[in-house]
Order: C-alpha cells, then structure tokens, then sequence
C-alpha cells in the first residue's frame, strides 16, 4: 500500500493514563509506540489526539453516586460505560507519553472536554451529533484516506474508523499499532462494525509491502 499527500495517520490518545502505571491502562498500551514511530516516515500528515476531560466528567465512576468504573449509566444521549477518572485536564496522566516523539504532527486535536459529553471518536461526540471539527479540518485541507493507530483499539480508536466510513473516508486501522481494552466482548463487537461499515483492518506492515 502506497502513502500519499491525502493520506493522514491519525495517532489516538497515546497518553499516560492508558499505558502502563496510569489510570485506565490499556494492556501493553506502550507497546503501540514502536510501531507508531516507524510507520510516521511514511506520512506526510499526522495528527494527534488528546482525552482531555475536566475533573468532574460525566464519564466517570466518581461523579454517578454507587457507581464503580466499568458499570454503565444511561445518560441524555443513551448507554455510557464509566470510568475510573483519568486524562483529567492538565494533568500528568493526560499528557502524551514521553516516548511518542512526533514533533512533526500538525494537529493536537483535544476531545471530551464538555463535562456532559464522552468523546469516545475523534470526528463526534458520543451522542454521535456534536462534531469535533476534525471532519472540517481534514476537508478543507484535502486529506481524505484515514489511517489509525493508538488506543483503544475498541474505543477510540475504533469509533474514530467507524465515523471517518460514516463521513464516506477510506478507513485503515493499523491492528499491530493498537492496544484494546476488551470490555465484555468489546473486541468482538467493533470488529464486527468495523465489517458492517467497511473499516478495513491492515498491519503496519502493508504499508511498506
Ligand atoms: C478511551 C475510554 C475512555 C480511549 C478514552 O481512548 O479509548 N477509552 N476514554
Ligand atoms: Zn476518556
């Protein structure tokens, strides 16, 4: 698979908090760095997302009394898994990890930051309406093919591919540059979105094949 000047590597929360030691680790959530750093190269485009939330988000266990991380509330918008607090603005956790070095990345795109709104997809919101600006930022600078990496793989990153297909982009999630967290079947159910709306799942390595 050949890159090229519309192609853009999307990098999804590489932050602290969801490698190892921090508040929501991913299993293994470093170990998409490696891969992140050698497939940059290859993008002429790259931007950076960041889970940014104030202290008191709706996403967390600790602000929904009698509630544990990894229940599930119903919000205005429908079904919100919570979690133990974590990419709390400013914080150390919510900074990128030291070792994602991409200084060259054009964009750091912030989401989750209305403290009634989880921001799982880098393109909307999770009442799937509010837009991040990510899609008006891409079409006004002709980057149209969507190529993912980073965490989680059946979060983030996967409802980012999910509404790049929705905005009618090509979609390409990177599995070997993704970590999941793999919540009661979460995997499982991604993947087969992922089949329904035409996200297609390569390795890193396609892209020098
Ligand atoms: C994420 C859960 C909560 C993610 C962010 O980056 O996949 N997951 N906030
Ligand atoms: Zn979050």
């Amino acid at each position: 698979m050949q890159i090229d000047t519309h192609d853009v590597l999307l990098v999804i929360d590489v932050q602290n908090d969801f490698c190892p030691g921090g508040a929501l680790a991913v299993p293994g959530g470093d170990e998409v760095i490696a891969p992140i750093l050698r497939i940059a190269p290859e993008f002429e485009h790259i931007v950076l997302t960041q889970d940014w939330h104030p202290a008191n988000h709706t996403s967390f266990a600790t602000s929904h009394t009698g509630k544990k991380p990894f229940d599930s509330v119903e919000l205005g918008y429908g079904a919100q898994t919570l979690w133990p607090p974590h990419c709390v603005q400013g914080s150390a956790g919510a900074e990128f990890h030291p070792a994602l070095h991409l200084p060259q990345a054009e964009l750091v795109l912030r989401k989750g930051f209305r403290p009634q709104i989880d921001s799982y997809s880098a393109f909307f919101e999770n009442d799937r309406t509010t837009p991040t600006g990510l899609a008006g930022y891409l079409h006004e600078r002709g980057l149209s093919r969507i190529f993912l990496a980073g965490l989680a793989y059946d979060y983030c990153v996967g409802y980012s591919a999910l509404d790049a297909r929705r905005l009618g982009l090509p979609a390409f999630v990177l599995r070997d540059a993704c970590r999941a967290i793999d919540l009661k079947g979460s995997v499982a159910a991604i993947e087969s979105e992922f089949n329904r709306a035409g996200v297609s799942v390569a390795d890193t390595a396609d892209l020098f094949a």
